[in-house]
């Protein structure tokens, strides 16, 4: 049976951030999808435009005027082609006469309605039967850099991994200790400290880089130990907001340290060898592909992920692989538009054998889709947050999922560690 578009609707909503956003239900002859777009803080340059001018107002005009009339009559289940479509309407590399976030969340919804129209989860539909690994949650602890402000720490997130967890509701479950341990640790630490969380929920304390990655290995090991399972550290640098392209130095303000590109990489691998850290993100600017690929073949078992390096973008992601410049890459969908080029270059990434880590933005809404991309697109990671209530949508979903596929569910083959 052909399930038709029969009518696309936007409107704006808010994100967790407060922030105007916009949401798309998309019907057809037998069923319904919808979804809403998220917003980072700490964008990289490369990455679309999420609104055109005039922002979502503009954007729920461009639907209407637009897209809807291209769209509505298309099977639902044709994915390509309705992304494809979104494209042509918009003619330009950076989705920037409908917003990138407009094509987001109308390819998005569109999934969601053709697999609501078979009777499958996003999950299946998306990824097919055979489906059954569920991806490692990489939670955010402690926040730092462009996701807080005042003497917090110059890195932007200081992550943990539970890759021991034998299932994603334990792993969930040791990312939730650790988070709750920790913040009782940065009470009794500094009476001052009044519990404040990022947008993301990770703690905001008056620490430095060296004291996070402290009480990190600290909680990580007292919880591992308890739950019996493997926690590894990562950081995500996002080192392009540190960056001072003038005078060709990082500039660590909290530390009142300047490096160039040398010392950083000599910086973030002694963190890597001091700490044991399992995961590295856009240790260098979003332009300085050789000093991600010095360090990826300087460094043994620990994840270099490009973020800002990529931005989920086939193209980049193809300079990248010729330089091996990481050997992971963050998905955001939102940073190319549509499901279909998101899915190229994961189809990319796996094989240049790159770790795909499906992740949230700093602004969310409660819509859950990337906890199913994750299982869909075989991502052995999903990077989104431990508490908040924009990211325990997500993780909850993930635990659905996995009761959903019961026996069969097994945790992703995270080899290297
Ligand atoms: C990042 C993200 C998510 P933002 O840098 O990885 O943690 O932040 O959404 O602000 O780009
Ligand atoms: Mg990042």
């Amino acid at each position: 049976m052909c399930t038709v578009i029969e009518d696309i609707i936007a409107r704006k909503v808010f994100n967790s951030r407060g922030e105007e956003t916009i949401e798309v239900d998309v019907v057809t002859t037998s069923s319904f999808g919808r979804a809403s777009s998220p917003a980072g803080e700490s964008r990289g340059k490369a990455e679309v435009v999420y609104y055109p001018q005039g922002g979502v107002d503009q954007a729920i005009k461009k639907v209407e005027e637009l897209i809807a009339p291209e769209l509505v009559g298309i099977n639902v289940d044709y994915q390509e082609e309705i992304d494809r479509t979104l494209h042509e309407i918009d003619g330009t590399r950076d989705f920037r006469i409908l917003g990138g976030n407009t094509a987001f969340a109308i390819s998005l919804a569109s999934a969601e309605a053709a697999a609501n129209s078979y009777g499958l989860l996003l999950f299946h539909y998306l990824g097919g039967y055979i489906i059954h690994d569920l991806p490692f949650p990489l939670g955010n602890m402690i926040s730092g850099g462009k996701h807080s402000n005042g003497k917090t720490p110059d890195i932007q997130e200081f992550l943990v991994l539970p890759y021991g967890a034998e299932s994603f509701l334990d792993a969930a479950l040791a990312n939730t200790k650790i988070h709750r341990i920790i913040g009782d640790m940065l009470k009794k630490r500094d009476k001052l400290f009044g519990g404040g969380r990022s947008d993301e929920g990770a703690w905001i304390a008056n620490i430095g880089n060296s004291d996070a990655l402290e009480i990190l290995a600290e909680v990580c090991e007292e919880v591992g130990n308890e739950l019996g399972l493997e926690c590894g550290l990562g950081i995500d640098v996002a080192a392009s907001s540190l960056w001072n392209a003038r005078n060709k130095t990082y500039l660590y303000e909290r530390e009142g340290k300047k490096r160039d590109s040398g010392n950083q990489l000599e910086f973030i691998r002694e963190l890597i060898e001091k700490y044991h850290l399992v995961y590295v993100e856009d240790p260098f600017h979003e332009e300085d592909y050789e000093s991600s690929a010095e360090l990826t073949k300087k460094v043994k078992n620990c994840l270099v992920c490009g973020d800002d390096l990529f931005v989920t973008n086939a193209e980049r992601l193809s300079r990248g692989k010729k330089l091996r410049a990481a050997n992971a890459i963050i998905i955001k969908v939102n940073q190319v538009g549509t499901l279909s080029d998101a899915g190229e270059t994961i189809e990319m990434a796996k094989g240049a054998r790159y770790v795909p880590v499906m992740s949230h933005r700093s602004g969310s809404t409660c819509d859950w889709h990337i906890a199913h991309l994750a299982v869909a697109f075989r991502c052995p990671i999903i990077k989104t947050g431990v508490v908040e209530g924009a990211r325990i949508v997500k993780i909850n979903e993930l635990i659905r999922i996995e009761e959903f596929l019961g026996e069969r569910a097994k945790m992703a083959d995270l080899q290297m560690f």
